[in-house]
């Protein structure tokens, strides 16, 4: 409520009624955040970041005030001790700010909450974007979900010549919210040989000590961007066609959940456990050894050390973070249709079925065959900024007039047997309704030029997938985004399947 920089001894006063939040995941997110601002310093390399974890929204929202961006879009959060109130004082409070990353922090467009999105929601924001590198945080729970589980195949339709490059990082906490992780009981080795058959080389950082995992985390990063920046060299040299998936890069980080927090409360161990998961000291207003472990935990940052007397973060440490449009929370990628530029889309009445009214009902037609001609002209018009995506089903809904136009997508070794299949092709199909429709608000999402649409057939579970596209809406900082379109055109399981969902 007040006093965040500990100007004073802490009171209870100081402290919410009501303590929300997400403690565990957050260093972790604060950490990749840092690396990727000097990543962005360094290279000039366009980067999105993907927080898998949506519930560390404090991580998130911290940095992008940090950066800047934040007292940008709500100027009353200024930079200074009344603005850092400010934004104590709104953090998961009713009509304050949400505990989970959300449309209103700067940089981001979905809604956090849901997991299991961020690596798919990755590769639908770099297809068609050469420039542009996703680095995605997944949490090893979240890796649990079927669709983070189908998700790591991104790697099979992402063709370096074209597409962007996506940097999965693994935060290997070892824990969700009251369980172990499966991935975080696997050895070493099993790890390496499931991300290898996934096509992956993992980089990986593992520790507890602060420089340590800094200075390796760096390290990581670094090679890891001369590997994607060197396959794409490749690719993109005049003459050259990409026939199969290289191997990308991938990052294992593996730190205590909750790393630097309190480290046993109440005589028992939390940070590195699934006990650091939320709010690691429950009792704080009640409790005065809770008060003072929490008072000495904050002091730890050295917080008089960060900011200056007005409450300004240190120039030296505002240094790292990006200047303008290139920082996190400012990229346009994340900024709805900034980028966007409307479809080339000629009159549809061209594809319309001739109906004679006097003999209504007696017209025998598929009615998705036409769709499937409107669509090839779409594709013909927008060669690289269309695409649909579908599940296996553009033959059998009888959309292959597309086909016509362009290859369905694989980046594999073609084989005599396939038909119409190239790592050239524009046609998503891949038999995952949950990789589709991510991939789809991928695309549309993160600020695509055109709202490529479709999803096909799709019998999707009520609650499943499009959620990230349901909960999108538009934050007063940012133009409106591209419609994202799902036609289901099979039958389908549920009344409420074919959506539109458009901010
Ligand atoms: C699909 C889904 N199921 C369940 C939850 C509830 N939930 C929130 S956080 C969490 C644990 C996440 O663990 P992990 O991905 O390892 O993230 P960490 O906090 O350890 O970084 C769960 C189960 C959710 N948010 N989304
Ligand atoms: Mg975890």
């Amino acid at each position: 409520m007040d006093n965040p920089l500990l100007r004073r001894p802490l009171r209870r006063d100081d402290i919410k009624p009501r303590l929300l939040g997400h403690w565990g995941t957050s260093p972790a997110l604060n950490l990749v955040y840092a690396h990727l601002n000097r990543l962005v310093r360094r290279t000039g390399q366009d980067v999105l970041y993907v927080a898998g974890p949506g519930h560390g929204g404090p991580a998130l929202v911290a940095n992008t005030y940090l950066e800047g961006t934040y007292s940008e879009i709500y100027p009353s959060v200024s930079r200074d001790v009344a603005g850092l109130t400010q934004l104590v004082r709104r953090f998961s409070t009713p009509g304050g700010i949400p505990s989970h990353v959300s449309v209103p922090t700067p940089g981001s467009i979905h809604e956090g909450g849901e997991l299991g999105y961020a690596l798919v929601h990755a590769f639908g924001a770099v297809f068609d974007h050469p420039d542009l590198l996703v680095a995605a945080v997944v949490g090893d729970g979240e890796a649990e979900t079927g669709p983070l589980e189908g998700s790591w195949k991104g790697v099979d339709f992402l063709n370096p010549s074209r597409d962007g490059a996506v940097l999965p990082i693994l935060n290997l906490n070892e824990y969700k919210i009251a369980n172990p992780t499966v991935l975080g009981r696997l050895s070493r080795e099993r790890l390496n040989h499931l991300f290898a058959g996934h096509g992956y080389d993992v980089l990986w950082v593992e520790g507890d000590d602060v420089r340590a995992v800094h200075r390796a985390f760096s390290a990581a990063l670094t090679t890891a961007h001369s590997r994607i920046r060197d396959i794409q060299r490749t690719a993109r040299r005049p003459g050259a066609t990409v026939t199969e998936a290289p191997i990308w890069p991938m990052i294992v980080l593996r730190t205590p959940k909750g790393w630097t927090g309190p480290h046993e409360v109440d005589g028992v161990l939390v940070e590195g456990t699934f006990r650091a998961h939320q709010v690691p000291l429950a009792g704080v207003r009640d409790n005065p050894e809770h008060l003072a472990q929490l008072e000495a935990w904050l002091r730890s940052y050295q917080p008089e050390r960060l900011f200056d007397a007005d409450g300004r973060l240190v120039p030296e440490l505002a240094a790292l973070a990006p200047d303008g449009p290139a920082r996190l929370g400012a990229t346009s990628y994340a900024n709805g249709g900034v980028r966007t530029e409307p479809l080339r889309l000629r009159d549809w009445r061209a594809h319309a079925l001739d109906v004679d009214p006097a003999r209504r009902g007696s017209l025998v037609h598929e009615t998705t065959r036409p769709l499937g001609e409107m669509l090839a002209d779409v594709y013909r018009d927008n060669p690289t900024t269309f695409r649909v995506f579908s599940p296996d089903e553009l033959a059998s809904n009888r959309l292959g007039a597309i086909l016509d136009v362009t290859d369905r997508c694989l980046v594999a070794p073609i084989d005599p047997r396939d038909d119409r299949v190239s790592p050239a092709g524009r046609a998503m199909e891949v038999l995952s309704e949950h990789l589709c429709e991510g991939w789809l608000e991928g695309y549309n999402g993160f600020s695509h030029q055109g709202p490529g649409l479709i999803d096909t057939v799709v019998p999707l579970s009520p609650g499943s997938p499009g959620s990230g596209c349901r909960r999108t809406r538009t934050a007063c900082s940012r133009s409106p985004t591209t419609a994202c379109a799902a036609a289901t055109t099979s039958t389908c399981s549920s009344p409420t399947n074919s959506r539109t969902c458009s901010t």
